[in-house]
């Protein structure tokens, strides 16, 4: 790597806007003296889990225990009632396990199980990263639950927080040799990016209290305060990519296997888009800046979509990965977290001048770009036959949330099973490999369950997603996990009307403008306003190739139905053949198509001048 950490010197800070160039240098956010002082995320969040007076942690603490995979929360649903009664918040924490490309053996699956079953709330979430999370952890089971994940073999380091997140891949490595070869890039890569810290095993693994008799954190069995020594924990060397103060945000890579592009490629800060001869992999396409999350009301916040940079061999993709984390960790601004992803530094910049610092810093060129063609961002269903002569069952799960008969379910199917199980970017779950001689089991167990493919459910129903959202997100502004069933329990009607059951239209539906089920990718997309009202996007790309566009502000249930009906039918009536339903409000003029991030707001703009 050619550059350290320039935060500090002022590289970062971009952020003029649309029309040009980096914004000031800003003093540094408070995450940024909270990351520089923490010893490497040491912080003292031992002492806040030990603190028996609250189930809460300290707020510095609570940032830092992110890039430990753990987000302090509390049951929304209780906070007027625990506010009434003079108590502090329902506090518990989210934990979240990093899996590159979604994939756990039954082992794990089993043990997770028992984590969901006996310290968190009984349910197990698929979350849109291909990762699991258990909700309602208390404080007091945080290390034993943390403990217990690593001890299956799986982390939560780094499944949150100001770092290269959970990698996703295209979840079917064994149907085909060519899927294998880009999983087993996705865990080098998600290996390679991982935080070094000591901090992590010190404080979940290794369980030891790591505070000497003055107080001052130091590591075990030295004695030694982390000052005096300067490549010790804290110092330098400790995080040779990171750094001290780690990146300017969190940072998200995904690897597309096409025809599908499930994992959304264009939505990640760093995508590759595998391309292949026959079986064999040849070469990664790299794309630069996505991201969804926005703000309400500040224009200079948008959704975007990555930008193709070149293509890269399969052994340059560790360096170019890196070299793209870097970039963004030396320039990515610091002071301002609403601007700090990497779609904001290009976006402020050029996305020429980041191809250039890229090969500068790279000391080679990215190759041309290659052609690739997308069909579906969707899952398949049901039985697949993989080359190997095992068999594939994509089960719907619906947004994620497994529970109940459904948990019991898969506990069953895990006991049984001797494949390996795969989660996918739209939430639902891949029992893979399954040998021929279990298949009829596993099915039946499936069955008995409530496990389904969806069977007699609408294509719209079978693709939809929803974020997690209320009670547990502290920043949901509406439901959505718990709402979207409804919504399509009142569209399905009609889509039978118009004989659209089986239309695959791609709906997502986020309880905030942040995105997490990349609503802005849908083809109908939702982001919660205020309890039980919704923005409604409509004209996304159906393989997630263009945002879609604001259609109706801040409207409730009926108005949502009213303004679909006749969009739903129209589309039954007029589309041409193929054609998406996405593309069809565009050319039918409902919306404007999206140009690109910086046209997200203009373009709405466009539209309501339209059709005024
Ligand atoms: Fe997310 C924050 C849940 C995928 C964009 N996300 C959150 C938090 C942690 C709320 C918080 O900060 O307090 C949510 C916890 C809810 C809960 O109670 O569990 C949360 N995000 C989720 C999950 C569980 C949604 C789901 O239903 O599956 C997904 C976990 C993924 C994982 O396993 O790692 C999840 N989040 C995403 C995605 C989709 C993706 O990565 O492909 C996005 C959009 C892509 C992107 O990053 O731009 C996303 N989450 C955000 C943002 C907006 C970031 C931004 O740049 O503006 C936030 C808020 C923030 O970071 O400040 C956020
Ligand atoms: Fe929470 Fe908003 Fe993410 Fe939904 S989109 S999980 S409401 S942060």
């Amino acid at each position: 790597m050619s550059e350290r950490n320039g935060h500090a010197a002022g590289a970062g800070a971009g952020g003029g806007g649309p029309t040009g160039g980096p914004r000031p240098a800003g003093p540094p956010s408070d995450a940024e003296r909270i990351k520089s002082s923490s010893r490497h995320l040491r912080g003292t969040i031992l002492e806040s889990l030990e603190d028996p007076l609250t189930g809460a942690v300290r707020p510095d603490d609570a940032a830092l225990l992110k890039f430990h995979g753990t987000y302090q929360q509390d049951d929304r649903d209780l906070r007027d009632e625990r506010r009434r009664s003079r108590l502090e918040p329902a506090y518990q924490f989210m934990v979240r396990v990093r899996a590159p490309g979604g994939v756990v053996a039954p082992a794990q699956w089993l043990a997770l199980d028992g984590i969901a079953r006996t310290a968190a709330d009984g349910s197990l979430r698929l979350t849109t990263r291909q990762s699991f999370q258990m909700h309602a952890v208390l404080k007091w089971d945080l290390q034993r639950t943390i403990a217990m994940v690593n001890q299956t073999l799986l982390s939560t380091l780094a499944a949150c927080g100001d770092v290269n997140r959970n990698v996703m891949c295209n979840p079917n490595p064994h149907v085909s040799a060519l899927h294998a070869q880009v999983y087993e890039h996705a865990r080098a890569l998600s290996e390679h990016l991982s935080p070094r810290t000591a901090a992590y095993h010190e404080i979940w693994v290794d369980g030891e209290k790591v505070v000497d008799s003055r107080g001052i954190p130091e590591r075990a069995g030295t004695g030694e305060a982390p000052a005096a020594r300067p490549h010790g924990p804290g110092g330098d060397d400790e995080e040779p990519l990171y750094g001290t103060t780690y990146l300017p945000r969190k940072f998200k890579i995904g690897i597309a296997v096409p025809p599908s592009n499930d994992v959304d490629v264009f939505s990640q800060d760093l995508g590759f888009i595998a391309i292949a001869r026959g079986d064999r992999l040849t070469a990664f396409n790299v794309a630069v800046g996505g991201g969804m999350g926005m703000t309400y009301g500040e224009p200079a916040t948008y959704p975007n979509l990555a930008e193709l940079v070149g293509s890269c061999t399969p052994e340059q993709l560790i360096a170019v990965a890196e070299t793209v984390v870097a970039v963004q960790r030396d320039f990515g601004d610091r002071s301002d977290r609403k601007h700090a992803r990497l779609k904001y530094t290009i976006g402020d910049r050029s996305i020429e001048w980041f191809r250039d610092e890229l090969h500068r810093r790279l000391g080679w060129e990215l190759a041309p770009a290659l052609p690739y063609a997308f069909e579906s961002s969707g899952d398949r269903l049901g039985w697949t036959d993989g080359a190997d002569g095992r068999h594939h069952l994509t089960l719907l799960v619906e947004n994620g949330r497994l529970r109940g008969r459904a948990l019991d379910g898969m506990r069953e199917i895990a006991r049984i099973h001797d494949g390996d199980f795969r989660l996918t970017p739209n939430q639902n779950l891949i029992v893979a490999r399954v040998s021929r001689g279990k298949r009829a089991r596993i099915e039946a167990v499936a069955r008995e369950h409530g496990l389904t493919a969806g069977e007699g459910q609408s294509a719209m129903r079978r693709g939809a997603v929803a974020c997690v959202a209320l009670p547990t997100c502290g920043l949901a502004m509406a439901d959505a996990e718990r709402y979207l069933p409804h919504l399509l329990d009142r569209l399905d009607p009609i889509l039978a009307d118009a004989g659209l059951s089986q239309a695959e239209i791609v709906v997502r539906m986020s309880g905030c403008p942040n995105g997490c089920s990349r609503p802005f990718l849908g083809e109908i997309g939702f982001t919660g306003k205020a309890p039980g009202r919704y923005n409604l996007y409509l004209g996304a790309g159906f393989s997630g190739d263009r945002l879609n566009c604001l259609y109706r502000e801040n409207i409730g249930e009926e108005e949502i139905v009213a303004a679909l009906d006749p969009i739903l039918h129209h589309y039954a009536r007029e589309r041409t053949p193929g054609e998406r339903f996405g593309d069809f409000v565009v050319r039918a003029g409902y919306v404007q198509a999206v140009a690109s991030g910086k046209d997200f707001h203009a373009a709405a703009e466009r539209g309501r001048a339209a059709l005024a």
